[in-house]
């Protein structure tokens, strides 16, 4: 059953009393199947069932999907059409789901507008991306959508892991690594979900986190750990190693238990949500503010410079010859014929030279009509 989220329901005036802060946006992103979808469904469910109601406001980036199991307000879907793009632009369906997402974020402006007008009568705006990860998190438009986003509203990743594929220590270490390179790129206040946990607690995570003698007992154990003369593996050693970058990394994430199937955990999920914001005040704010002064100083210095250096070469110029500085001035009755030609460049069109059979026929050419050469033939 898909949760509605109508308009008239969602961040009605009467549902939310006048607030001062602004909404916060999560970006649930995640592997395949992780439960992304099925989260914001859960969220959306839960946010309804508040006290008073805090209706969401849901944005779906994922072109792909045939079915959300709730109702988004804005739909990439509505704006783009996958299987058009692919069959248009003769692409696979990886290809087409980007593709799909970059000609919706050309619009994205659009979507912002819709969002800030949204912002006084909403506490939340999620957003669910698509399947495959790397086509958000390492793609041009997913950064376009995610800077944008993050500059004008307060925001968040929700990073939803499946916990029950995530038991064996080398799963899990990959999983962290990929969540820490997108912590990295994005530099958002960042949250770890483990989902799924009515199948499988996730205990086991904080505990490998918590302490990485814990998870580097747990490597020993687990099989494969050793090769035939008893000594550690490779992959082994530079796994034991890793936990302890990891241990770092860890230290500051927030991570919570959520089942997206029984909503067990959300409360958590929130309140993780709300320090995220406060961290996004404290910490990100400053930096974008700081980035965007620091590029218009940039820019501001370039234009600068460049001016202050063409007007000293004209003064070098000058002062070496005055008689040309004062001969070189523009009269438009000296025009040349030729001076279009000047400083042309020649580039070639290959494609445009001639084929074999488009050579003039030297034995033909006649330099006047009267010329009547007969060519020797060879032989
Ligand atoms: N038991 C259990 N199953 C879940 C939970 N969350 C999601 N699932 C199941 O996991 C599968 C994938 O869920 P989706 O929500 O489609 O995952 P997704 O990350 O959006 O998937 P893609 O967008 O296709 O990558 C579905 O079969 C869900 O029913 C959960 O908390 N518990
Ligand atoms: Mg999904």
């Amino acid at each position: 059953m898909a949760e509605t989220n109508n308009d008239a329901a969602a961040a009605g005036p009467s549902s939310a009393p006048a607030k001062d802060k602004k909404p916060i946006t999560i970006i649930t992103i995640g592997m395949a199947g992780a439960g992304k979808s099925t989260f914001v469904q859960r969220l959306n469910a839960h946010l309804h069932a508040k006290e008073p109601p805090s209706p969401p406001y849901i944005l779906n980036l994922d072109p792909a999907v045939t079915y959300v199991p709730y109702e988004p307000n804005i739909d990439i879907r509505d704006t783009v059409n996958y299987q058009e793009v692919m069959k248009q632009y003769n692409l696979g369906p990886n290809g087409g789901i980007l593709t799909a997402l970059n000609l919706f974020t050309t619009k994205f402006d659009q979507v912002l507008d819709l969002v800030e007008q949204r912002a006084e009568s909403v506490d939340y705006v999620i957003l669910d991306t698509p399947g495959q990860i790397e086509i958000f998190t390492w793609s041009a438009s997913g950064a376009i959508i995610t800077d944008a986003i993050a500059s004008s509203l307060p925001t968040v990743v929700a990073y939803i892991i499946d916990t029950p594929r995530t038991t064996a220590p080398a799963t899990f270490m990959s999983n962290m690594l990929y969540a820490c390179s997108i912590l990295y790129k994005t530099k958002l206040p960042f949250i770890l979900v483990f989902n799924k946990t009515d199948v499988q607690p996730h205990d086991f995570a904080i505990e490998w986190m918590d302490d990485f003698e814990e998870f580097q007992a747990a490597l020993a154990t687990h099989s494969g750990a050793t090769d035939s003369e008893g000594e550690p593996t490779y992959m082994n050693s530079l796994m034991n190693s890793m936990s302890l970058v990891l241990d770092e990394f860890y230290k500051n994430l927030k991570a919570v238990g959520v089942s997206s199937a029984t909503g067990d955990g959300f409360d958590d999920f929130l309140e993780a949500v709300e320090g995220s914001r406060e961290e996004y005040e404290r910490d990100y704010l400053p930096e974008l503010l700081k980035a965007r002064e620091q590029r218009e100083k940039v820019l501001r210095e370039a234009k600068d410079e460049t001016m202050a250096r063409v007007m000293k070469d004209l003064a070098i110029d000058r002062e070496k010859n005055p008689a040309g500085a004062l001969a070189d001035r523009w009269d438009p009755d000296d025009e040349d014929e030729d001076a279009d030609d000047e400083g042309e460049l020649n580039i070639i069109d290959r494609s445009e030279e001639k084929g074999p059979h488009e050579y003039i026929d030297v034995t033909r050419a006649r330099r006047h009509g009267a010329e009547d050469i007969n060519w020797p033939r060879p032989g």
